[in-house]
């Protein structure tokens, strides 16, 4: 049993133009076909900062630059998703779906239409008002 205090995961509000980055996880069968913010567990050691950059070069194979925090929503009793602002460090380069069955670069208005994993549910309304200042 963990007993190193709370679980840290976290995701990416990836944003290029007024899009943001949503990806479909295809993994574990319980997540699979759910969208998500890109991400991952913080792992001993790691600033938030070298967990997403570490995270994001996983999934999507390309470098990141991790801004601001935006939200910070529980997963489950004791874990939490804190969601960082993020933008590509190559802005003319295309991440890859490395770990996902898709990704998509989303609009305000198309965020509502995809299945998202409950917690980044949550985060819509931050997101919206993230692009309609983008
Ligand atoms: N999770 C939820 N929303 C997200 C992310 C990145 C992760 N945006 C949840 C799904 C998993 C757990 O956190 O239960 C750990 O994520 P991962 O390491 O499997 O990506
Ligand atoms: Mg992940």
């Amino acid at each position: 049993m963990r007993v190193t205090g709370r679980d840290v995961v976290v995701g990416a509000a990836l944003v290029r133009g007024a899009r943001v980055l949503a990806a479909r996880r295809s993994h574990p069968a319980s997540l699979a076909g759910y969208w998500e913010l890109p991400g991952g567990r913080v792992e001993p050691g790691e600033s938030d900062g070298d967990a997403l950059r570490r995270e994001l070069l996983e999934e999507l194979g390309c470098a990141v630059l991790v801004e601001h925090r935006i939200a910070q929503v529980e997963l489950a009793p004791g874990r939490v998703l804190r969601v960082y602002a993020a933008s590509l460090a190559d802005p003319a380069g295309e991440p890859c779906a490395v770990e996902h069955g898709e990704i998509r670069w989303v609009p305000a208005e198309g965020l509502g239409g995809l299945a998202w994993l409950p917690a980044d549910r949550e985060l819509l309304p931050e997101l919206r008002r993230m692009l309609t200042r983008a």
